[in-house]
């Protein structure tokens, strides 16, 4: 491995494998023990899934011609030794391309026409449709055959004014674009709107996707970019030049689209070779590169340690001349660095505290359940023992002890199974309200109020009302759930006072993520309502676009809330569940073992040892599974991220300010 970055990505998919293998073995161990229940393991596996299938996306993110492709080929394919994308004066990447690894296929090229853009259809869904792509094969034997073939990612033709307004791509505000009509009637449009390249390196192969996106315009006019791909992306990079220092329009990405709205950015400032001057001393140099990085932080309102000085060109010359002295020159390594610390530690940190956790609770809750079977069956141990020795009356008087037992314990389960029945009830209530239905019936609502005309003034009405509704859906939903909450305590009270069982207090259901992600859905369309340049006439095509992009994310938000709300819902009542039926096969083993002592009192040894085999049997079980919880504990431990401090910003409320990511 010849970099840290490749190193800590490749530890990272090791302990992804590692992670996956025990959330399976535990799988196996709950089956095997005859614990499996379909929903928890289906649970289970979509979860080692995600684990083995987990993407890291880092996005590039600047205006055009601030070396975005430069760097990636300078980070990731320098081991073509050559410029793999292209990256020459004038011709840059012209449609937001994502690279990746997708074992299913072989390496490809597939382009989505510009065309596309006269649809309401989202990326999304035209990813889902094989049949809108241009697809060419990539022959990754040469590297020259691969620089041609992408080259079509900076292709470009001309159109008309009116083609270009039903693109939605005429800007009257883009001065090159005026100038073209003006000159020779028409104007220049990209020929791709999208593009993806599916490569077999070894970082994409581990699960790294690179967003590389051309400028300003392109983020603009492709709402589904700047609301949801570089949102969810989990680093973003961002970069300025040094020979353009940071312009009008460096600031409008970086306030518009980066500083608040993506949770972890790296500041890059490139093309410092372009200060490398040789009658100047080495000490000068850096006093003027140092010198631009303290005003960059400063318009960018960073700390100076956040903006990382490179040269993206002369790193790639580096790598392709392996040229060690030019290579830590350029300033490419600590950018790699960071990246191996911070992203690739975030990352694991979200997966830790996600998987780990659930499938944690999940073997713990198993753990329990081993302890109560292990508790009942030493009881019927010590009461078998007990009747060494002893006549037939002792044996009678114990049957009559648990038959009592049974009927008050039969009571307390038909209370339960009332309640249940009811809470039940409740609970397809509260579901229903988070159907799809209702969202339809809500966005058709809020589409009303839009109106047919697109305006941002019709947009801005059409949410307002879209989120007042959700959000007193969300509050309705809350107080009925702890309505249930407290029915299900006062059952868990029921058992703890009668049958001794653990008392457990239910979680209130917490809809606040889902009330705060509509709300930053509110905020996203405010913004853009009040951005003047979306004011004009010309952009009802965005407005409309805008809109639908939010669609999808309010149906994201929708789907998750109703998963996290039904699984509360499942959580409710499940350890009190399993308890009452743990504790019926208790009642009616010790029922049976009696009976037959009873029957011939003989027997009894015959009985002591198959509740000893079953003991040892029990125990066993316990260690493996104890096993596993260890091994799940310790990937929670374990990190691919090194302790230091990361400098990647991590955003919190108020503004930029540096979390460090405690590992
Ligand atoms: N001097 C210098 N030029 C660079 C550097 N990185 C990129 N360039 C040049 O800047 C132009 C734009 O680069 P490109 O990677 O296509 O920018 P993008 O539009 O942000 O992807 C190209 O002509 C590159 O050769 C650098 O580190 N130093
Ligand atoms: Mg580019």
């Amino acid at each position: 491995m010849s970099n840290t970055l490749e190193q800590q990505i490749s530890d990272y998919q090791l302990w992804r494998e590692q992670l996956a293998g025990a959330i399976n073995d535990y799988r196996d161990w709950l089956d095997l023990t005859g614990a499996s229940d379909g929903l928890q393991d289906l649970r289970l596996y979509d979860m080692a899934q995600a684990v083995k299938n987990d993407r890291l996306v880092l996005a590039f993110v600047a205006e055009f011609a601030r070396g975005k492709t430069e760097t990636i080929n300078a980070l990731f394919f320098s081991n073509f030794k050559s410029r793999l994308l292209p990256s020459d004066p004038g011709r840059t990447t012209m449609c937001p391309t994502e690279i990746f690894w997708d074992d299913n296929e072989e390496p490809y090229i597939k382009l989505l026409p510009i065309e596309t853009r006269k649809r309401d259809d989202g990326l999304v869904y035209l990813k889902s449709t094989p049949a809108e792509w241009s697809k060419l094969r990539l022959d990754t034997t040469s590297a020259e055959t691969m620089k041609e073939a992408l080259q079509v990612l900076v292709a470009q033709k001309e159109v008309t004014l009116d083609e270009a307004r039903a693109l939605g791509l005429w800007d009257d505000q883009d001065v090159g674009m005026v100038n073209s009509l003006k000159t020779r009637g028409k104007v220049d449009v990209p020929v791709w709107r999208h593009a993806l390249i599916n490569y077999p390196h070894p970082l994409l192969k581990s699960g790294l996707v690179i967003l590389d996106t051309p400028g300003l315009n392109t983020l603009g006019t492709e709402p589904e970019l700047t609301i949801s791909i570089i949102p969810n992306a989990h680093a973003v990079i961002f970069l300025l030049a040094t020979d353009t220092g940071v312009t009008k329009s460096d600031m409008e990405i970086w306030t518009k689209f980066i500083r608040e709205r993506t949770s972890r950015k790296l500041a890059v400032l490139n093309k410092i070779d372009i200060l490398w001057d040789d009658m100047k001393s080495e000490a000068e140099i850096n006093a003027m590169i140092q010198s631009q990085v303290v005003s960059t932080a400063r318009q960018l309102a960073l700390p100076p340690a956040d903006v990382f000085a490179i040269s993206a060109q002369k790193a790639l010359v580096a790598r392709v001349k392996n040229d060690t002295e030019l290579l830590k020159r350029s300033g490419i390594e600590r950018v790699e660095d960071v990246l191996a610390r911070s992203v690739v530690g975030a990352k694991h940190d979200i997966l830790r505290k996600t998987v780990v956790t659930e499938t944690g609770n999940m073997v713990k809750a198993s753990r329990k359940t081993m302890q109560q079977r292990l508790a009942g069956v030493r009881a019927q141990q010590a009461e078998l023992d007990s009747l060494r020795g002893q006549n037939l009356s002792v044996v009678e008087s114990m049957l009559s002890k648990v038959a009592t037992d049974r009927k008050l314990y039969e009571e307390s389960v038909r209370t339960f199974n009332d309640a249940n029945q009811r809470i039940m009830q409740q609970g397809e209530v509260i579901m229903q309200q988070l159907s799809l239905t209702q969202l339809d019936r809500m966005l058709e609502k809020s589409q009303k109020k839009i109106g047919d005309s697109w305006t941002t003034h019709g947009l801005n009405q059409g949410m307002k009302s879209l989120i007042k509704e959700t959000g007193e859906m969300a509050e309705k939903i809350s107080r009925q759930a702890q309505e249930l909450s407290n029915m299900g305590e006062s059952l868990y009270l029921l058992f703890h006072t009668q049958h001794g069982f653990e008392q457990l207090r239910p979680q209130p259901l917490d809809m606040t993520e889902f009330h705060q992600g509509m709300l930053a859905l509110q905020t996203r369309a405010d913004e853009f309502c009040a951005d003047p340049v979306n004011v004009m006439t010309e952009k009802h095509f965005l407005v409309r676009k805008f809109f639908y992009t939010l669609v999808m994310e309010v149906r994201k938000e929708f789907e998750k809330a109703k998963h996290d709300t039904g699984n509360w819902f499942k959580g409710l009542l499940a350890p009190l569940k399993l308890q009452i039926s743990e504790h019926k096969a208790q009642l009616d083993k010790r029922t049976e073992s009696l009976m037959a002592i009873h029957e011939n009192q003989a027997s009894l040894q015959k009985n002591i040892d198959e509740v000893n085999a079953h003991l040892a049997g029990l125990q066993a079980q316990s260690a493996t599974l104890d096993q596993i919880l260890l091994r799940l504990m310790k990937a929670a431990q374990n990190s691919v991220a090194s302790p230091a401090a990361s400098p990647i910003e991590n955003t919190t409320a108020g503004g930029p300010t540096l979390a460090p990511l405690t590992t």
